[in-house]
């Protein structure tokens, strides 16, 4: 694969190779070996340019909920486009898809959360975050609340606030970040780092790190708390039970608002429409995207509470929007999608149907040798890679070696899943049936089987 192709060379890998950057990649190493290139998608599967068909256990990138190939999808957008494919909803204008949609957001929120800003997707959402719960605090007579407090491996997205925001220190490496009055506490991952403490001595451990923070910067500087109610580009890491009521307690009683970041637990992921209400916790906000049109087009949002609302529309103009919020399209798509996870009960499927099917059988890939913790919630899923099951330690050779081995038998057996360092995470469809468990199964259990004999081959076992 040469990196400097003939300009009339248009077979897709040697485009790509020639003038495509994609995201979150060494460009030279995938050059020299040539992307996968995928060409079409039915069901909970994708199919590449080799004919290789893939059961999807990442749901396209957490977003393709309703399954690939929906045709009514399709059509709204298609007669969407015929009728009017754009107009902005700045200049006191709007039109019906918008409307519609967020009064359907209003309905299927919890009961407390009535608006929505629309956005094209989860960084710029959370970028409104920023300035939204800024602007709250300003338009409440308090300036000086301005800092907002994450948590470290957190993923809110790749703009400027997003990393900012999220707690990869790689990210903040590249571009001076996090930008200012951003802080991070630990990430109530048990697994990796809770050593001799229970789960829930580790999660009431790991909550009042926020009060320790805002004790140490002063109540009357912090605006917020944002996080995932389960992580996931982390590495799907559910926090033990004891975390979330502690969180909530403590945004209670600093007045901090609480922003739940449900880009990926959204809609049904977790078999509730939001993991908040798993969780019994109540956002002030709630950053969405990606399921919410399971990725057919673009589209994000920030619903905002009952409370926070009633001061954004009463506190003058705010000054933030994108030529894209509520794009009639998108919108389009997204209640399209909607109406299917209605019609089909998805979350309900997943919490009474497929949900508890196919946690038994994840859960009991626990027992391989290599895995040292198998846990789910919902259809979100990981799978901790270790040499030593009693001591949960890391191997000894780079983190991610021998996840990234994995990764690649995965794909060699027709099975997407993903690799965080040495942890395998999935988030298939929600239409996954019986069948489409099984086989995921059974290649991801041949795939262990695999990746053991390879690491035990080259040592690392
Ligand atoms: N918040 C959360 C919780 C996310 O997971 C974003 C915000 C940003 O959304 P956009 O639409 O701007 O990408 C995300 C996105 C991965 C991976 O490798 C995860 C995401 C994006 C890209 C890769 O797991 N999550």
């Amino acid at each position: 694969m040469t990196t400097n192709p003939p300009k009339h060379d248009n077979s897709t890998q040697v485009q790509d190779a020639a003038h495509h950057l994609h995201p979150f990649t060494d460009t030279k190493e995938l050059n020299q070996k040539g992307a996968r290139v995928i060409t079409k998608g039915q069901g909970v599967y994708v199919w590449d340019d080799q004919g290789n068909k893939l059961l999807d256990g990442m749901a396209g990138l957490w977003c393709m909920a309703v399954g690939y190939g929906r045709d009514e999808v399709a059509d709204a957008v298609s007669a969407q486009m015929r009728e009017l494919p754009y107009y902005n909803t700045f200049f006191q204008t709007t039109h019906q898809p918008v409307t519609t949609l967020a009064a359907k957001l209003a309905e299927l929120s919890p009961a407390h959360v009535n608006h929505t800003f629309f956005t094209s997707g989860g960084s710029e959402s959370n970028d409104t975050v920023v300035r939204m719960v800024r602007h709250y605090w300003s338009a409440q007579g308090k300036p000086d609340k301005k800092i907002i407090v994450s948590r470290k491996n957190a993923y809110h997205g790749s703009t400027v606030a997003g990393a900012s925001l999220g707690g990869m220190t790689y990210m903040h490496e590249q571009g001076d970040l996090p930008i200012e009055n951003i802080v991070h506490i630990n990430q109530p991952y048990w697994y990796g780092e809770g050593g001799d403490l229970t789960p829930e001595e580790f999660g009431l451990q790991r909550a009042r790190e926020l009060e320790a923070m805002i004790l140490e910067k002063g109540e009357n500087r912090i605006a917020a708390f944002i996080a995932e109610p389960i992580q996931g580009a982390g590495g799907v890491i559910p926090p033990p039970d004891s975390y979330w009521p502690e969180i909530q307690r403590i945004c209670d009683q600093y007045e901090i608002l609480l922003v739940a970041d449900e880009v990926i637990t959204g809609f049904g992921r977790t078999g509730e429409w939001f993991a908040s209400e798993k969780y019994r916790i109540k956002p002030d906000i709630i950053s969405i995207a990606k399921a919410l049109s399971s990725g057919y087009l673009p589209i994000g949002g920030v619903m905002l509470s009952d409370r926070l609302a009633d001061v954004i529309i009463n506190g003058g103009e705010f000054e933030h929007g994108y030529t894209y919020s509520g794009h009639p399209a998108t919108c389009a798509a997204a209640l399209a999608v909607l109406n299917i996870m209605e019609r089909e009960d998805l979350p309900n499927y997943v919490k009474n149907d497929i949900g508890p099917y196919f946690q038994e059988r994840w859960l009991a890939l626990g027992d391989h040798p290599l895995i040292g913790e198998s846990r789910i919630v919902g259809l979100m899923g990981a799978l901790e890679l270790t040499p030593d099951k009693s001591t949960r330690a890391p191997f000894a050779v780079k983190k991610g070696t021998v996840g990234l081995m994995c990764r690649e038998f995965c794909f060699n057996n027709g099975l997407i899943m993903r690799h965080v360092g040495d942890t395998m995470i999935i988030s298939p469809p929600l239409i996954l049936s019986h069948a489409e468990a099984d086989e995921l199964i059974e290649k991801a259990s041949k795939v262990l089987d695999l990746t053991y004999d390879a690491a035990k081959q080259a040592g690392y076992l």
